[in-house]
């Protein structure tokens, strides 16, 4: 079956026109979708939802018909011709928004939940789509605003005795009351963060390394080329697997090496290989046990930091024992020794890549985005700007705190600009 949407102003008219008569609200009747001659495109099940308590706060009404292509496509066509028009994506969601029936940070949980890979993700988008992360920012934001207002009372009235201003000492403790429950909405989005991330597991390397022996080995066939010869693999290679409850995919790149006999595809492979290693997840580097690291594999870790990065010593059946990390700029690299060819140190790499590739379980977890986790660092450090200016003078501490709350009013949606819900938005998909 397929879902066919229809919300705004003139539902009744345009839903009328194709179906007859409405049912009574939130009752399934069965109808005849009829064209503009009269003729039947399909017969399904018709749904009405008076505003304000529809998904948008408009009147909607959605068309269960077959999911067959040459019926949706005449039902669509249909109700364009009467007046509809295709939704951006994510209108409905924004207009659910602009009707008041959801937060910001709730329209952003519906993409969450949508684009969720694993029980966690979903836990975590379900739990902001409830509005506990927006009501939490929301509640934060009004006890800035409290202090603002008895701060600005001060101000106004400061000639009259009769209104007594917030102590200096107080004021820095409140403020501070403020930024405690700020972070812990931080640490619960930041752990969603975490947990709605998914991406990439890329393997980089010098020529020879064992990288698309290590590949094959991981995903259990032979979806990349190993061959003793160095510059066999010239393209990206991906595989699509499920890693630690996620679909993730593992990349295999061309061997990173220049100067003499590199032809230009190799090059362009190389070029390939260091984006693939930039956008990744994680980055596992292949390095020959016994061998030391090159300065492609040395400028590969500067680039990628080693948080983001394992060192696996390939080939360990050939007993070229490591060699150790002698270079200080690696501190902090982990290391696994696996030999592609008899399996040893796979389990201990793939117990590494859940690690840091299978996301957070992520208990309390509320779905949330970078763009979130930033409004909150702002609005923590206008708070401690609060506080220094406390000595300065309540005109300046009224400032910061304005700025704090705005801050938070950006999650929520309380404080937008067009920019910013285009782009919230405009990542939907179309018809949510
Ligand atoms: N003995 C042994 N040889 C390996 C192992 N992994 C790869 N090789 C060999 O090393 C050569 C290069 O392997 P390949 O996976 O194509 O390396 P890549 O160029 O880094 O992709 C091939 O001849 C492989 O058979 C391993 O774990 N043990
Ligand atoms: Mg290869």
């Amino acid at each position: 079956m397929a879902v066919v949407r229809l919300s705004g102003p003139n539902t009744q008219g345009i839903a009328g026109a194709i179906a007859g008569r409405l049912p009574v609200p939130r009752y399934a009747a069965l109808r005849t979708f009829r064209d503009a001659d009269g003729a039947a495109i399909d017969r399904g099940l018709l749904l009405y939802f008076p505003a304000p308590n529809s998904y948008t706060g408009d009147d909607t009404v959605e068309f269960h018909c077959h999911g067959g292509p040459a019926v949706v496509e005449a039902l669509l066509r249909h109700l364009v011709q009467v007046g509809a028009r295709g939704a951006e994506p994510g209108e409905f969601t924004q207009r659910a928004y602009l009707n008041g029936r959801l937060d910001l940070s709730q329209a952003e949980a519906v993409a969450a939940l949508i684009e969720a890979e694993t029980g966690a993700a979903a836990a975590a988008a379900l739990r902001s789509l409830d509005g506990e992360f927006g009501q939490a920012v929301d509640a934060v934001a009004d006890w800035v605003a409290a202090v603002r207002v008895e701060l600005e009372a001060g101000l106004d009235f400061s000639d009259e005795e009769a209104v007594e201003g917030l102590g200096g000492g107080e004021l820095r403790g409140r403020i501070l009351g403020i930024v405690e429950h700020l972070e812990e909405i931080h640490r619960r989005a930041a752990l969603g963060v975490q947990v709605g991330r998914t991406g990439d597991l890329t393997i980089v390397g010098a020529p020879n390394m064992g990288k698309s022996s290590l590949m094959n080995a991981l995903c259990g066939r032979d979806a990349a080329i190993v061959h003793a010869a160095a510059g066999t693999t010239r393209d990206v290679v991906t595989e699509p697997i499920r890693f630690g409850g996620r679909s993730v995919r593992l990349v295999d790149t061309a061997g990173l090496r220049s100067g003499e006999g590199v032809g230009d595809v190799e090059v362009e492979g190389v070029r390939r290989a260091r984006r693939a290693a930039a956008g990744a997840l994680h980055v596992m580097l292949a390095v020959e046990d016994g061998q030391r690291l090159d300065e492609a594999a040395e400028s590969v870790i500067r680039k990628v930091g080693v948080e983001r990065m394992t060192l696996v010593r390939t080939k360990t059946d050939l007993g070229g024992g490591a060699t150790g990390l002698r270079d200080s700029k690696l501190v902090g690299l982990t290391e696994v020794a696996v030999s592609a060819k008899t399996g040893e140190g796979l389990e201990a790499l793939i117990a590494r890549l859940e690690e840091v590739g299978g996301g957070a379980s992520g208990e309390d977890a509320w779905a949330a985005k970078e763009r979130h986790l930033a409004a909150l660092d702002r609005a923590k450090a206008a708070l401690y700007r609060a506080c220094r200016a406390v000595e300065g003078g309540e005109e300046m501490v009224a400032e910061d705190l304005r700025e704090a709350q705005d801050q938070l009013g950006e999650i929520t949606g309380r404080v937008t600009t067009e920019e910013l819900l285009g782009r919230i938005f405009s990542s939907f998909c179309i018809g949510k």
